[in-house]
């Protein structure tokens, strides 16, 4: 009989996922764990079958732009996949934007929001996005001090009504870019009252541009150039018809990935703006936006990572080649276990940015704050270049398949590809984590980290990535004592310096967590886990020639 090779099943995606479970039972008061238990078992459930169905039956349809109607009519409407409109109502029931403000769990509010936010991701086609802005919008105008006049919209963007939740973009990139904002032409006149504001301009990537309301800089007219004479302001998009207000949508963005995403361009020619805040120091008041949105990237990434870990490991149990399942060779063996190491160490990172995140929301030490302010560069910009390491090597795993779209596959990666690019690229974030390091006063709350949790390791097997995690935070903390006199030295190696933090940071993270699981019967995985991250590499501290460097470019 002809051969034909299994498709990869999912399971349910928190009842198949250890380090959630674990991460779960460590963090969490028992009764909040027993309390959200339920809730993440029927998410997991839907995340390995309706939606994940669901996707690669709407693999092919993507957001359609219709610039006029029959009849000459500019409309500019969007219409998205029937998966993004499932997923919108998804999102508001289960609260996964709500659940971070809802006072139920208290500080322990975001660790039960992302944690359902991970288990269902893989599923929403990148319907994430929105929902990232959304958090990053509410973030923002509760901390505007701008009270009562953004409370309805807080109240919108944090609805668990289908009919009453509304989202939010964040328009910031311009034709000048998306990383140097202080460039922004946008402009900001008084309207013909003088008691709002309308905006006129051109935004060159909005993503998700069917939201209702959007925050957004620009520039007072009179204002002076650069980042200090940005403002910041709400959109709210359509009026009461549904008809854009002072808005045109010139194209949407051709795209690698996140095809689902209706990200476009604007003209902005008079759209009525409601100032939020001061009408200036717009980016210092947008910045909860990126603490909250680049968040959202790390947990994404790790949740990207795991549904390619989770299609990547079911393949190779029924795959037969060589006369072997996939998983009894030892090469492909060792293969999966090192990107499994990689899952850890970054899942482990990302869920203590979003634990010191409900921390500050509910008060925290000045020592998290500081700590809270370096990793959210950090762990961003680490996770999502494993995102983008791990999806490849997953692909790989699954031979030719990995590479024909209608099996999926391909999408992983391409997807994955957006996390190091959006919300800051690496390098962006590599001088905002030196920021965070010198102006922030980080090093020390970076030290202290990593040291009180390699301290809790007492079993010998952990031996090697304690010191493997030491003798890197040694290494990175020497280095960048020694070229903070250079700034040319510092900036050349801020993206080495990151990652080792990064890197070693999980270590750390790991190392305690695989005590504890060994601790509490939970076997001897994490541990694994952490010798394997150690033997990855940690430590990619070094001096470059800067001869050498501009020999080559
Ligand atoms: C799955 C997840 C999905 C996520 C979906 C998102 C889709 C959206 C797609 C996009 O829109 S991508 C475009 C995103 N663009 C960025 O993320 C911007 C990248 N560039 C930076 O982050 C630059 O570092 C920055 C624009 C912030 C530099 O601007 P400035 O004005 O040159 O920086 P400056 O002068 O250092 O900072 C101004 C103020 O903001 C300072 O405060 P003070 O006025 O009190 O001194 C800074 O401390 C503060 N600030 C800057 N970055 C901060 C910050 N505060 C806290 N956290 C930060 N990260």
């Amino acid at each position: 009989m002809a051969f034909f090779q299994e498709p990869p099943q999912l399971g349910n995606q928190a009842d198949d996922d250890p380090m959630l479970l674990d991460l779960v039972a460590r963090l969490l008061p028992p009764e909040v764990a027993a309390a959200i238990g339920p809730e993440l078992r029927e998410l997991g459930a839907l995340s390995g079958g309706h939606f994940y169905r669901l996707q690669l039956a709407d693999r092919r349809n993507e957001p359609v732009l219709t610039a006029w109607d029959a009849w000459g009519q500019r409309i500019d409407r969007i219409d998205v996949s029937p998966l993004w409109k499932e997923a919108a109502v998804l999102a508001a029931e289960r609260g996964l934007v709500a659940a971070g403000y809802e006072p139920r769990f208290g500080p322990h509010a975001r660790v039960h929001q992302m944690a359902m936010v991970h288990v269902v991701a893989p599923s929403l086609d990148v319907y994430t996005c929105p929902l990232a802005m959304t958090d990053g919008a509410a973030r923002t105008l509760l901390d505007s001090g701008a009270g009562a006049r953004v409370e309805p919209y807080v109240r919108r963007l944090t609805a668990r009504d289908p009919a009453q939740m509304w989202t939010s973009g964040q328009w910031m990139t311009e034709r000048t870019g998306g990383s140097d904002v202080s460039q922004s032409e946008t402009v900001a006149r008084r309207d013909d009252l003088g008691t709002g504001w309308t905006l006129w301009g051109t935004k060159w990537f909005t993503s998700a541009t069917t939201s209702e309301i959007a925050l957004t800089l620009a520039r007072p007219e009179g204002n002076p150039d650069g980042s200090r004479g940005l403002a910041l302001f709400l959109v709210e998009l359509r009026d009461g018809g549904g008809r854009l207000r002072g808005i045109e949508i010139n194209r949407l963005k051709d795209k690698l990935g996140t095809r689902k995403v209706p990200t476009a361009e604007l003209t902005l020619g008079g759209a009525p703006a409601v100032l939020v805040g001061a009408d200036r120091d717009g980016v210092r008041a947008i910045a909860p936006m990126l603490s909250i949105t680049r968040t959202w990237n790390a947990v994404c990434a790790v949740s990207g990572m795991r549904r390619a870990l989770a299609l990547a490991r079911d393949y190779a149990r029924r795959r037969r080649a060589f006369g072997e399942r996939l998983v009894d060779k030892p090469l492909h063996a060792d293969t999966l276990a090192a990107l499994e190491a990689e899952y850890a160490g970054a899942f482990l990172l990302a869920f203590r940015q979003v634990e010191l995140l409900g921390r500050l929301e509910h008060g925290a030490s000045d020592e998290d704050q500081r700590l809270a302010r370096a990793l959210t560069p950090i762990a961003k910009l680490t996770t999502a270049k494993q995102a983008v390491a791990v999806a490849s090597e997953a692909i790989e795993c699954c031979g030719g398949a990995g590479y024909v779209e209608d099996t999926g596959l391909p999408r992983l990666l391409a997807d994955a590809q957006v996390l190091p690019i959006w919300e800051g690229t690496t390098n962006v974030l590599s001088l905002d984590t030196l920021r965070a390091l010198g102006k922030g006063g980080a090093t020390d709350a970076i030290a202290h980290e990593v040291i009180r949790h390699l301290a809790s390791a007492r079993d010998p097997g952990l031996a090697a990535p304690v010191a493997a995690a030491r003798a890197a935070l040694e290494h990175a903390i020497a280095w960048a004592g020694g070229a903070a006199a250079e700034p040319a030295r510092l900036e050349a190696g801020a993206r080495r310096l990151a990652m080792t933090l990064g890197r070693t940071l999980e270590l750390a993270y790991l190392v305690a967590h695989a005590q504890w699981c060994m601790d509490s019967g939970r076997g001897g995985r994490a541990a694994a886990a952490a010798r394997r991250l150690a033997m990855n590499g940690v430590d990619g501290i070094g001096d470059v020639d800067a001869g050498d460097t501009a020999l080559l470019t």
